[in-house]
């Protein structure tokens, strides 16, 4: 019999189909369409489905699909419809925001920025649709909500980006192409215009907790893979037993920093570092442009940056 069941390991979570708990919202039928791939099984549980889609998932499918598609039609437009330069010249390809003479009118023209509008508007709808099917699929199954919220977390940074900040700055030129390298233009000169980003504070927070982040990753992962031997998948339920995977891994942690995460908190942990960056990031995105002009010369008179 096989001990444990992860990654790399020759077994596959495999088994009879199943078709989950009883629903606990009255008329949520399920689709039964349910299959088994070895592929799946070689990075997780072999079984796909049942999928749920529902009215929120058939909107929000849609409305992707309608800012995939304007956004697409629009980069072929730009490439002559030649399907090899769309496919080939794929990374270079954008569609910009309207530019600062517009300000933020609703309706300029098409192919100045319009589709650029509409298809905001529908990738945005598309997202927070997502958002409501991640809050109610949740609840269905009489869990807790905080993978929506952390979902949420990234929204703010998304909507900060393209939306919040660009109306506090009275224009949708300040918001994101949406392209490949365009998009990282845009970063690069974000920080470049407002005078550098790595003297934001909030920039260096959203940053730790990025870093902090991996870190905790890697750790807790690690630290699952290694006691796997002795059950240590079944974390929760180990916490007060004495000799088990649970205390194995406490020890160690106490053994070489002297301080363990619990097995509940080393989750809220993650889920803090994981939530807080976009967090933070978004707070340092709004403050430019609208409270401190340049981060740089802010970091100067704030004592910390260096004049030169
Ligand atoms: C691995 C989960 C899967 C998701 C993937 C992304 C699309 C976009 C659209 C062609 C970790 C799917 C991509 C649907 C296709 C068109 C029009 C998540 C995983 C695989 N970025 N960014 C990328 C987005 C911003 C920055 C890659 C989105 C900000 C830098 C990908 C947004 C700033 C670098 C991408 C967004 C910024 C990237 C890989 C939205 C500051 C890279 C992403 C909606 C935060 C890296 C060529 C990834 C790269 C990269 C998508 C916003 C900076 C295309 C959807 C404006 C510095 N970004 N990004 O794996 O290789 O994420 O770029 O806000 O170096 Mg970006
Ligand atoms: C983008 C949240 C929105 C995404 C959503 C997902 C779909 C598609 C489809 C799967 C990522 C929607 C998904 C639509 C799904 C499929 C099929 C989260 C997003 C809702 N920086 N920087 C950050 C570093 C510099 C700049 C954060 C490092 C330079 C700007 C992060 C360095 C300049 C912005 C970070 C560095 C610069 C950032 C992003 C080093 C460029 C931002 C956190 C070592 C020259 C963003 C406050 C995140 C931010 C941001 C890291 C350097 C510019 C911590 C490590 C100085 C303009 N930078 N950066 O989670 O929040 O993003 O800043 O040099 O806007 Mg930076």
């Amino acid at each position: 019999m096989a001990d444990y069941q992860n990654i790399l390991t020759q077994v596959q979570v495999r088994g009879h189909t199943d078709y989950g708990v009883p629903l606990q919202t009255p008329g949520d039928d399920r689709d039964l369409i349910t299959g088994h791939n070895y592929l799946a099984g070689k990075l997780g549980d072999a079984q796909l489905g049942p999928i749920y889609l529902g009215a929120t998932g058939v909107a929000s499918l849609l409305s992707g699909a309608i800012a995939i598609i304007i956004i697409g039609l629009n980069m072929l437009a730009s490439v002559d419809w030649n399907p090899l330069k769309f496919v080939f010249l794929m990374p270079w390809l954008t569609l910009d925001p309207p530019g600062p003479e517009y300000g933020l009118q609703v309706f300029p023209p098409l192919a100045e920025g319009g589709w650029w509008l509409i298809a905001g508007g529908f990738l945005t709808a598309s997202i927070l649709l997502w958002w409501i099917r991640s809050y109610r699929r949740a609840r269905a199954l009489g869990l807790g909500t905080h993978i929506t919220w952390a979902f949420a977390a990234a929204i703010w940074l998304y909507l900060v980006l393209g939306f919040f900040r660009p109306i506090a700055m009275g224009s949708w030129s300040e918001a994101v192409p949406f392209g490949i390298f365009s998009h990282l233009d845009w970063t690069n000169n974000f920080s470049l215009i407002w005078g550098n980003l790595f003297y934001n504070p909030f920039h260096m927070l959203s940053i730790v907790f990025l870093y902090g982040s991996t870190l905790l990753f890697a750790m807790h992962g690690a630290t699952i893979l290694a006691v796997g031997r002795y059950g240590g998948e079944r974390e929760i339920e180990q916490i007060v037993d004495r000799g088990s995977a649970s205390e194995r891994a406490a020890l160690f942690w106490r053994w070489t920093m002297g301080f363990n995460a619990s097995m509940e908190s080393i989750h809220r942990w993650a889920w803090w570092f994981a939530i807080l960056c976009p967090i933070t990031g978004g707070i340092g995105i709004l403050l430019t442009g609208t409270v401190v002009e340049n981060w740089y010369e802010w970091g100067i008179a704030n004592n910390f940056a260096p004049p030169y």
